[in-house]
């Protein structure tokens, strides 16, 4: 039985939801955020070397990293019928929009959302810092990017679900409720109905009923 460790409103929350969308079945083992400090407690750090969520066990395997988590589920868990369900072929027109903002995702926008967080507490929240004004203004770009991609499509990668959406859900929802920015998403409408339609999904309400049945929130707008 795969077993998911999943730490407290983190990006294990992927996948979980994965899981759910596909009725993989799963051992959830849950882990609560130190209340001091925020970060993996230290029983969540001894799991892996880089001590940092998700992890998940399978048999003799243990795996970190989203990007590698997801990959493993879908090729070792998953039939070919759900494991298509959920990505893009190659064949399709719209694959290469989803390499993009598959790997778009983990590689640069949440890694400019950490940076964003970490100068922030360096320069003490000073927005007019020249440092964090350029490392905001790259975030800004990916939400315009993202606000245009949206016109008129349901899903970034085009007319269906697929794991560019699960991976692209934390940063731009979950995640705001530690990074706030933007601060709203006002100017971002297409953003907000996605956001909107990725938390309504069966699926993920399960996951966040089951995994993080305290946190009060759904998404976050
Ligand atoms: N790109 C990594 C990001 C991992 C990551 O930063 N996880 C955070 C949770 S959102 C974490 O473990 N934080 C707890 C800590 O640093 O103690 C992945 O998706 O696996």
């Amino acid at each position: 039985m795969l077993v998911i460790h999943h730490l407290g409103i983190s990006v294990s929350e992927r996948v979980v939801w994965l899981c759910e969308e596909l009725g993989i079945p799963y051992e959830l083992k849950i882990y609560q955020r130190d209340p001091k400090t925020n970060l993996a407690p230290a029983e969540y750090k001894a799991l892996h070397p880089f001590q940092t969520s998700p992890v998940i066990d399978d048999g003799d395997v243990r795996l970190s990293e989203s990007g590698a988590v997801i990959e493993y589920i879908l090729n070792k868990h998953a039939s070919e019928q759900q494991r298509q369900s959920i990505t893009v072929s190659k064949d399709d027109k719209d694959y290469a929009d989803y390499l993009y903002w598959e790997h778009f995702t983990d590689a640069s926008l949440h890694g400019s959302m950490m940076l964003n967080s970490t100068v922030m507490r360096l320069t003490g929240g000073q927005i007019e810092h020249e440092t964090l004004k350029n490392l905001a203004n790259r975030l800004y770009l990916g939400y315009e990017m993202l606000e245009k991609r949206l016109k008129n499509r349901k899903f970034v990668a085009g007319e269906k679900f697929t794991i560019a959406d699960l991976l692209l859900f934390f940063p731009i929802s979950t995640m705001r409720n530690f990074i706030p920015i933007p601060k709203s998403l006002d100017n971002y409408p297409n953003v907000k109905d996605y956001i909107q339609r990725l938390g309504d999904r069966d699926a993920y309400k399960r996951t966040v009923q089951k995994a993080d049945p305290q946190r009060g929130f759904v998404s976050k707008l």
